[in-house]
């Protein structure tokens, strides 16, 4: 059988062995992708985002019981640059989730960049293709919790969460860095802790300050690691799906999703083609390598990998 055709009869392999592709950048994982587009966009897609040690996995993995109870399939992407089978963190999530290891309901998988800097973020648009084409109800995407895939995530899923914990000065942070903004749903973990009430206040003042907006993010109160407030956190995940609906919103959000990721595949394949053509046997290859008083323009050949890339037929 193809490896569509397994992932799509629910091989877990086919779907591990597609993912590995994925994350190699193997061309093969792109056409797959685009094969089984017509089998996606059924799953909900939410993003888990905030700092480090928040506690968005032990989230993820109290979320996961709580969908699973309620009769749903789950998928987790954890998204770490760093290599997926080191790291402290990344084991302890594993170690964490492994009490779903035997429910065929649950699919986790932590993406690394393997070497692939900037690759990452492709990967893991088509991992989660593939575990929607796969059937998941829900896939949850952790992410490492720092800048730049904190913004690019509110524009692969649908719905996004913002861990931040008590006491901490990350919520601070976060106002001043404005990453107030993706967040959908705040979640204050670690409640447990003391000083939550605190954090909830300084969120409330940020936003009392921001632009009034149709969706006021509501701040959910949890302790992931003593499983209190969750299915309060995902009633509030329900909620925002339902607003996106009910507004049209989910409809924009996708498209403003599918132009993104256009813009993304077409910078990657221009990328590659720009490397082949300055690497390669070509004119502007050739008076990048003749090049010996250091004084080409970059610019000037930045239009002529164009034009030549065009003359080409683009690729
Ligand atoms: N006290 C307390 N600790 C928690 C809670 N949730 C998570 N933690 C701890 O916080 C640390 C970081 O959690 P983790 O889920 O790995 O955070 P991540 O880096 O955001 O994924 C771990 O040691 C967790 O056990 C909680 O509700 N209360
Ligand atoms: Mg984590």
């Amino acid at each position: 059988m193809s490896l569509a055709g397994a992932l799509l009869s629910g091989d877990v392999r086919a779907l591990a062995r597609a993912i590995s592709l994925a994350e190699d950048r193997d061309p093969q994982a792109t056409e797959l992708v685009a094969e089984l587009q017509p089998h996606t966009g059924k799953a909900y897609l939410v993003g888990l985002t905030g700092a480090p040690g928040t506690g968005k996995s032990t989230l993820a993995d109290a979320l996961v019981k709580v969908i699973r109870d309620r009769g749903q399939t789950v998928g987790v992407i954890a998204v770490d640059p760093s290599s997926p089978f080191t790291g402290g963190a990344v084991l302890g999530d594993r170690i964490r989730m492994s009490r779903h290891t035997l429910d065929r309901g649950v699919f986790i998988r932590s993406m690394g960049a393997r070497g692939h800097l900037g690759g990452l973020a492709a990967a893991t648009r088509e991992a989660i293709h593939l575990l929607d084409a796969y059937g998941r109800d829900v896939i949850l995407v952790e992410t490492v919790g720092v800048g730049q895939s904190e913004l690019e995530i509110s524009t692969i899923c649908d719905s996004v969460t913002l861990t931040l914990m008590p006491e901490s000065g990350d919520a601070v942070q976060t106002i001043k860095a404005g990453i107030l903004e993706i967040a959908d749903i705040f979640v204050i973990n670690k409640v447990d802790l003391g000083g939550a009430e605190k954090t909830r206040r300084l969120i409330q003042d940020a936003m009392a300050l921001g632009p009034k907006q149709a969706w006021r993010p509501p701040i959910v109160m949890v302790s992931a690691a003593n499983e209190e407030g969750i299915a309060k956190a995902w009633e509030a995940i329900l909620s925002h799906q339902a607003y996106l609906k009910e507004s049209g919103a989910l409809t924009s959000r996708r498209q403003e999703r599918v132009k993104q990721e256009v813009v993304a595949l077409v910078a990657e394949r221009a990328r590659e083609d720009a490397r082949r053509l300055l690497d390669g046997d070509t004119v502007v290859g050739r008076r990048l390598r003749d090049n010996r008083n250091g004084k080409l323009n970059p610019y000037t050949l930045a239009e002529e990998v164009l034009g030549e890339r065009a003359s080409q037929g683009g690729s």
